[in-house]
């Protein structure tokens, strides 16, 4: 039998009990639940999904399974040495498996962590090139051995059209398309060629091509009931402007969800955007372009770049427990009890916690001039939608963007970890600085007293009273406080500040 995760252990709650500090107590403000405005039969695909909800990432985990290699296009933001960009964060080696390897992979990882709900093909190439033989075979597998997981894959879409059966055929409800241009003339400026009907095309004909197989395809799957999201790569001066074209078509195609990510650029990546200098965008452009984007059609802004094996939730990595040689010797009996017991208990906290949230909104909504202008808060969490890192430990910090309409996830930064063997470490700490500089306050669970000075002398306020309390709730009595503080003068609110995304090394292939 393998370890069990507890709830307590996971959602921080051990922590919480023994935290009689805490400023809001978490029976007054928590709830975090949003079935958002969806049809049930929707809302039922989409709510354990991490990447399609972005409630669900503070609670569920996905897993990538490295069964595709070959890839049938070229993206100039790809080197063939490392794992597909499309849906790709840099970091270690990623691990090529069998379908068989794959599977037995799944039910380790599935009986090891309760969170686990969805299993994913992204990589290292395309999941459908080369027929999809791979991927296909082992979803056939998974929707017998473990059908309460999701199965998920992310496709360019070049061989989309040809599988869109296949797909409907085994209950995959959630596709991803990278689509980066609607229009060829952009296309050939990202795509040096495709191959496509037994033959290579390059330049606007290859654009072209790929363009209406994306489109076909799109049209396909939301014809078919599966819910489609569309990832699209953010080039600075390539299609940053044009990105609100592709979000028109995809809409109206009926995609689901819109993630634009920020390209990752660097010329030792030796791609040829890292190689000619193509920078990636700042935080403040990315914000600012799916702001213009936000409409009808959901944007998602809590994408990690995972990579093609990655595993937990999003934003942690839990691949180094898992390698080839730590599953062979785990023994692997399918069952599904702890993930059941597992999402019972988040559906009761998701019950719980509606009405907290709403009625903290609506205390804002009354209380506070709409003209204040919203902040930026940085926040450091290891899940549960809980304010529960310590600020030294913390990896990422999510950013959440605050006001008198409500409290929303915009974004996550990266960052180098403080806090190395008990001391701090400067140099993370101007990452750190630099990746939340935007942010008017940081929420942590603990910090120490000399980062603490120099985050305030910086203009950023750490903030440690909502210690293990949820997130949104937190964030909006914050921001009641400040906009009292802004309506008498004594602080004055900044909008202007910007900060950097923090670029990373791609996966390479194991061959
Ligand atoms: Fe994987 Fe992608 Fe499915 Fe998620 S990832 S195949 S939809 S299960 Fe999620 Fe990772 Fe972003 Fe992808 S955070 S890279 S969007
Ligand atoms: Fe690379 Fe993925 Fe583009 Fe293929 S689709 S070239 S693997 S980024």
């Amino acid at each position: 039998m393998g370890n069990v995760v507890s709830l307590d252990g996971i959602l921080g709650l051990g922590e919480l009990k023994a935290s009689a500090a805490a400023g809001c107590t978490s029976s007054a403000c928590g709830s975090s639940a949003d079935p958002a405005d969806l049809p049930p039969a929707v809302w039922e695909k989409v709510k354990n999904h991490p990447c399609y909800s972005e409630e669900a990432h503070h609670y569920f985990a996905r897993m990538h399974v490295a069964v595709a290699p070959a890839c049938n296009i070229q993206c100039n933001y790809c080197n063939r040495k490392y794992d597909c960009s499309n849906e790709s964060r840099p970091g270690v080696v990623s691990e090529k498996l069998t379908p068989e390897q794959a599977v037995r992979k799944v039910l380790a990882v599935a009986q090891e962590v309760p969170q686990l709900s969805v299993v994913g093909i992204a990589g290292p190439g395309d999941s459908l090139a080369a027929g999809g033989k791979a991927t296909f075979a082992t979803f056939d597998a998974l929707a017998r051995l473990a059908p309460d997981l999701k199965l998920c894959l992310s496709t360019n879409g070049l061989a989309l059209p040809d599988h869109v059966q296949r797909i409907k055929d085994l209950n995959v409800d959630h596709v991803t398309i990278t689509i980066n241009m609607v229009d060829p003339e952009v296309g050939e400026r990202i795509y040096p060629w495709i191959f496509f009907g037994h033959r290579r095309w390059t330049g606007r004909d290859a654009a072209k091509i790929l363009h209406e197989r994306q489109m076909q395809g799109l049209e396909m799957l939301t014809s078919a009931g599966i819910l489609v999201k569309v990832n699209s790569v953010m080039i600075p001066g390539i299609n940053d402007e044009h990105l609100v074209a592709v979000n028109a078509a995809v809409r109206a195609r009926g995609a689901f969800l819109h993630n634009i990510m920020p390209l990752i650029s660097d010329p030792a990546h030796g791609t040829h955007f890292g190689l000619t200098g193509q920078r990636g965008p700042t935080a403040q452009e990315l914000k600012d372009l799916q702001d213009r984007c936000e409409g009808d059609l959901k944007l998602m802004r809590h994408c990690r770049q995972c990579r093609a094996d990655a595993v937990g939730l999003l934003g942690e990595d839990r691949g180094a427990e898992f390698t080839a040689d730590k599953v062979a010797a785990l023994a692997v009996a399918p069952d599904d009890e702890a993930r059941r017991a597992y999402r019972d208990h988040v559906e009761a906290e998701r019950a719980e916690r509606q009405a907290a949230k709403a009625a903290a909104r609506a205390e804002v909504a009354d209380a506070v001039d709409a003209a204040v202008p919203p902040i930026l808060i940085a926040v450091a969490t290891k899940g549960g939608a809980r304010i529960n890192e310590h600020f030294g430990h913390a990896t990422e910090f999510q950013v959440y963007e605050v006001g008198a309409s409500g409290a929303k996830f915009v974004g996550h930064r990266r960052v180098d970890t403080y806090c190395e063997g008990g001391s701090g470490d400067e140099e993370a700490f101007e990452t750190i600085l630099r990746a939340i500089g935007d942010c008017a306050a940081v929420f942590v669970a603990r910090i120490g007293g000399c980062p603490k000075a120099k985050l305030e002398e910086a203009g950023i306020e750490p903030v440690e009273r909502f210690a293990f309390d949820y997130i949104e709730e937190s964030a909006l009595t914050y921001f009641k406080a400040h906009a009292g503080r802004v309506s008498q003068g004594a602080v004055q609110s900044r909008t202007h500040r910007d900060a950097v995304l923090r670029p990373a090394m791609p996966v390479a292939r194991r061959a």
